[in-house]
């Protein structure tokens, strides 16, 4: 069995720090960004993440102005994500790789970010994972199921033996599309998951055993 997270909104909340940095490259640039449109970034990867606030405020950029605006939003937030710390990690989420690995499942990461490794060092995090698929690895952003699909092949596990915790809507239809239980993890409603659960504390491997997996565990 393998459980496949999400970072970003599953593991830990970097929602604040993207903002913020969003917010100074969006103002720098004579754009609005607000916390509305903030929370629509949720699983999209960085360049489709501008798109999306280029499009709000009905601009476009030269291709070289476009890289140089996502590069300055990156250096922002990799200096913001200097504050993370192990006292970040989103509830419960300790508990349950503890849980599951004591129960013998795998675990991976499937995330969009391109910074997911130093995210996961930060954490303390990194060395509970048997393999981190993240934006680095992918062509295909989530709702593509690449990700999740990679992570899965890299373990040689089917997908209908793996459990995608995800924040955002392009990550459930992701993980639906790569034939996987897709569990919804905090306070967005999130349609088409099998199980919606505010925060992973409290959640045990019995209770995954319950989603009535396709495969192995039937
Ligand atoms: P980066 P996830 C996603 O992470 C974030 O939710 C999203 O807001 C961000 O734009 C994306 O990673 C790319 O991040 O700029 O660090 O490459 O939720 O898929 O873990
Ligand atoms: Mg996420």
């Amino acid at each position: 069995m393998l459980a496949i997270f999400d970072l970003d909104g599953v593991i830990v909340t970097t929602d604040e720090y993207h903002y913020q940095a969003w917010k100074s490259i969006a103002e720098k640039n004579g754009m609005t960004f607000d916390r509305e449109l903030n929370h629509k970034l949720r699983g999209v990867s960085r360049r489709e993440s501008l798109e999306i606030i280029l499009a709000h405020n009905s601009r476009s950029f030269a291709e070289e102005e476009i890289l140089k605006m996502l590069e300055e939003k990156n250096g922002r937030y990799v200096e913001l994500l200097e504050n993370l710390t192990p006292s970040d990690i989103l509830p419960g989420v300790n508990e349950l790789l503890g849980s599951l690995e004591s129960a013998g499942w795998l675990k991976a990461i499937g995330s969009s970010s391109k910074n997911a490794t130093a995210i996961l060092k930060k954490l303390g995090l990194f060395d509970r994972f048997d393999t981190v698929v993240d934006g680095n690895h992918i062509s295909n952003s989530k709702p593509d199921p690449e990700v999740f699909l990679l992570g899965a092949e890299k373990l040689s596990q089917n997908p209908d033996t793996c459990i995608v915790f995800e924040d955002a809507q392009a990550g459930i239809e992701a993980a639906l599309a790569a034939g996987m239980t897709a569990v919804g993890v905090g306070d967005l409603k999130l349609d088409n998951c099998t199980v919606q659960y505010r925060t992973l504390e409290g959640v045990t491997v019995s209770d995954l055993l319950r989603l009535n997996l396709k495969g192995a565990i039937n």
